[in-house]
């Protein structure tokens, strides 16, 4: 859930700092290290924050996988979260 709370800022500093957290919570969630999130690595990050519900996070994986090719790199996960999308 961390990662749905980032605002959108133009804070130089503020946005380093952004990047640096995404990068830890990007390799936290990447648990082979292959350098892309999949659906089953992000499926278990939500379990391990106590989100049983994987629908949920199949949602949200969906709305950031913006070229359906089933993972996230982190280019993918910064653009999602710059664009300020909003998950319906
Ligand atoms: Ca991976």
């Amino acid at each position: 859930m961390i990662i749905l709370i980032f605002k959108v800022s133009n804070d130089e500093k503020k946005l380093e700092g952004i990047h640096g957290s995404l990068q830890l919570i990007f390799d936290a969630i990447d648990s082979n290290q292959d350098e892309a999130i999949s659906s089953e690595e992000f499926g278990i990050y939500f379990q391990s924050l106590g989100v049983s519900d994987n629908a949920f996070a199949d949602v949200i994986f969906n709305e950031m996988d913006s070229n359906k090719d089933g993972l996230l790199n982190k280019h993918g996960l910064i653009d999602f979260l710059f664009k300020k999308n909003t998950i319906q």
